[in-house]
């Protein structure tokens, strides 16, 4: 891409899974990045690392600022000086159980952050420029009102987070319609990935039964093990959120992978993957938890409530045929190979963590 014809993006949540994922893809696209990222007491760049260089080198394309979805100040700042093509607003209290303990500030990033986007673009005259692409999710749907569930399914959240989720979604929308502002909602299912965040249940499954495989953990402890999820590979999607923003007409598209496992067949498959053939014993969920190594009676994962949430999603399933038709979509990652990734990483990190323990340095017994 020549210098004047460069497009620039601008990404909030660049610091998270999929903001750095992101980032790459535009980069390796050719894009100009600029991320918005929190102020934080300690250094959180683990996931962009890789892009980072310093602004006094040649040729930089990815730069930082510091600014936050509740302080409109910043976002309209940022949007002046970078004036982006694209901005991509991932950036959100993003954990549903969290949701039910910071419902305010949830309300507040997850919902009003879009809306101060939308107004900044709009109080900046941007609104033929700047196309705006809205981290929306399958947690919309909540207690499902139609199996498999599309762009038309109705709505019905079941937690702070969807429902600050919600109010983002109906106000792109209507700045879609009353502004004419090119901005669109990505309906996107789970995605995971080797740097999801450690307390979402699957990395926090991979990264336990690696833990647990080399010794450096004894337990695993888990919530609803019956919730079922459509489970697709953060790579894979957020091309999706670029391509949505390259479509003739802006429109909201469902992005899944149609395929659906249970928490339960997750744990399974890491197990097996690691080689540890866990064996299962009694029907349903109980307190006690029921999960043995097969060559003793070491529980090794373990059913605590204390993961239970208030009003649960038991069950989530993706038809993405729109984007299917009029994106080109197919998941390129089968589940499979998204958790055999996921464990291969993190079985690498625990050994690095073995290391030090045997150098005499005692790690800790995470839980969370
Ligand atoms: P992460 O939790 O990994 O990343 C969230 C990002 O938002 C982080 O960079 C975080 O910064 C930043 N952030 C949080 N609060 C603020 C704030 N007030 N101001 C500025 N930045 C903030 O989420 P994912 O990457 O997994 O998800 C990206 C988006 O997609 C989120 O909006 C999420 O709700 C949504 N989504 C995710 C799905 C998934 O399965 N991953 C599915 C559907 C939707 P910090 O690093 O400082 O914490
Ligand atoms: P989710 O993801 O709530 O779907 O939101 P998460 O991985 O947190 O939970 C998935 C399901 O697993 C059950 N579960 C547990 N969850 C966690 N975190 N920890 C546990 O110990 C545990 N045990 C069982 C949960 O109850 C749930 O049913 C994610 C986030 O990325 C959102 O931001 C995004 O919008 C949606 O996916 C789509």
């Amino acid at each position: 891409m020549s210098e004047e014809k460069r497009k620039v993006a601008l990404i909030t949540g660049v610091t998270g899974q999929d903001g750095s994922y992101l980032a790459e893809f535009l980069l390796d696209k050719g894009y100009e990045v600029h991320g918005i990222k929190r102020r934080t007491s300690l250094f959180n760049t683990d996931r962009i690392d890789h892009l980072y260089r310093d602004r006094h080198e040649k040729d930089v394309r990815f730069f930082l600022h510091h600014g936050d979805l509740t302080d409109s100040s910043s976002l309209i700042r940022i949007i002046q000086q970078t004036q982006p093509d694209e901005i991509y607003n991932l950036a959100a209290q993003s954990h549903v159980a969290v949701s039910f303990e910071e419902p305010e500030y949830t309300a507040n990033s997850d919902g009003l952050g879009a809306l101060r986007i939308l107004e900044a673009i709009r109080i900046l005259g941007l609104e033929k420029k700047t196309r705006f692409y809205q981290a929306s999710t399958s947690e919309l749907y909540g207690l499902v009102q139609e199996i498999p569930q599309k762009e038309t399914t109705p709505f019905y959240p079941r937690s702070p987070y969807a429902v600050a989720k919600l109010y983002a979604y109906w106000i792109t929308v209507n700045y879609r319609e009353a502004y004419g502002i090119y901005a669109c909602n990505g309906i996107l299912f789970n995605h995971e990935s080797p740097v999801r965040g450690e307390t979402f249940v699957t990395r926090k499954i991979t990264r336990a039964l690696a833990r647990i495989k080399l010794g450096l953990q004894a337990c695993l402890f888990l919530g609803n093990m019956d919730a079922k999820r459509d489970w697709g590979h953060a790579k894979d999607y957020v091309e999706m959120q670029w391509l949505m923003l390259q479509q003739a007409q802006p429109e909201d598209f469902v992005i899944a992978t149609g395929v659906q496992y249970s928490v339960r067949d997750f744990v399974d498959t890491a197990a097996q993957e690691l080689g540890m053939a866990i064996r299962w014993e009694g029907e349903g969920v109980n307190e006690k938890g029921y999960w043995k190594n097969p060559d003793g009676d070491k529980l090794i994962v373990a059913v605590d409530p204390r993961y239970f949430r208030p009003t649960e999603v038991e069950t989530l399933l993706g038809d993405p045929s729109k984007a299917k038709t009029k994106l080109g979509w197919t998941p390129k990652t089968i589940f499979e190979e998204l958790v055999a990734e996921m464990v291969r990483e993190d079985l690498k990190s625990a050994e690095r963590d073995e290391l030090i323990k045997h150098h005499g340095y005692k790690s800790m017994d995470y839980h969370e």
